[in-house]
Parts: C-alpha cells; structure tokens; sequence
C-alpha cells in the first residue's frame, strides 16, 4: 500500500512557472504559493505537492532538472560591528536550485 507524502519545494521565481508546468504535464498536483526567503527577503516560491511514495524519486528528478543555482549580490543584512554604525558591505550569496522537504501525511482526504 502506497503512503502519501507531502513535497514542499521552494524554488527561485524565475523557475517557478516552468516547475509547475513540468510537473503537472507528468501529471502531479501543485500549489504554488509566494514566499519571502527570511534572509534575503526577496521573493522566492514554495510549492506544495502531494504525491505517492513511488514517485518521490521521479518529482525530485523534475526538480532537479529545472532548478538552477544562481549567485546574488546583496547587502549584509547584519551590520558589521563598529561604535553602533550600521556599514552594510555586499556579500555573494548562492540560493538554489532547489530545497525539498519530503515530510509524512498523516492523513489525504478529498471531498
Ligand atoms: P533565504 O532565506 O532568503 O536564503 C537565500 C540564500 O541565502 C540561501 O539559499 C543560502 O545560500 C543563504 N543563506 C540563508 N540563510 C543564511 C545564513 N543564516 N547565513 C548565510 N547564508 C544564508 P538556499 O539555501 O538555496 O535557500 C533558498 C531559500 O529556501 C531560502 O531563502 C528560504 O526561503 C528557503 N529555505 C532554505 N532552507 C530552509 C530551511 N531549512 N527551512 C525553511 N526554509 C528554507
């Protein structure tokens, strides 16, 4: 008997719409809801899925294949100390392609 997992996925926007299309073209369900990354507070996207233990494996490869790293410039959003001056410096951050979390499902009902 098959259990029913939950991936959530949060992915780059830039990857978002062709993510969703992907996988619904293989037949997965999604929701796609914005999301604001806590340290970069730029916008990102988390998508849930629900699907049969058997095709983990096949979801994450989708991921996997449309997912891309990509390095950003942004301002430290924690200052550097010094006498209670606030002195942002750029730093390179890499976000991406993809964070996955395969979680339980206690329970799937569709009414
Ligand atoms: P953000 O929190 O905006 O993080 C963007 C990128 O900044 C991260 O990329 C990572 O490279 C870097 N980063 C995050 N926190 C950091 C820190 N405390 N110090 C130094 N660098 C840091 P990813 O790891 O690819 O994460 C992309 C987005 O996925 C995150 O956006 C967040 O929205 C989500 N995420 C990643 N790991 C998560 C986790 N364990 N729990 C919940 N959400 C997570």
């Amino acid at each position: 008997m098959f259990q029913i997992k939950l991936l959530i996925t949060i992915v780059h926007d830039e990857d978002a719409i062709d993510l969703v299309d992907e996988l619904n073209s293989k037949g997965y369900r999604v929701t796609k809801l914005a999301s604001t990354g806590g340290f970069l507070k730029s916008g990102n996207t988390t998508m849930i899925t629900g699907v049969e233990d058997d095709k983990i494996e096949e979801c994450v490869n989708i991921i996997k294949s449309i997912s891309r790293k990509r390095d950003k410039m942004v301002l430290s959003p924690t200052p550097s100390a010094g006498a209670g001056v606030y002195i942002p410096y750029p730093i390179e951050v890499e976000t991406g392609g993809a964070t996955v979390f395969v979680v339980d499902v206690d329970t799937f009902i569709k009414i």
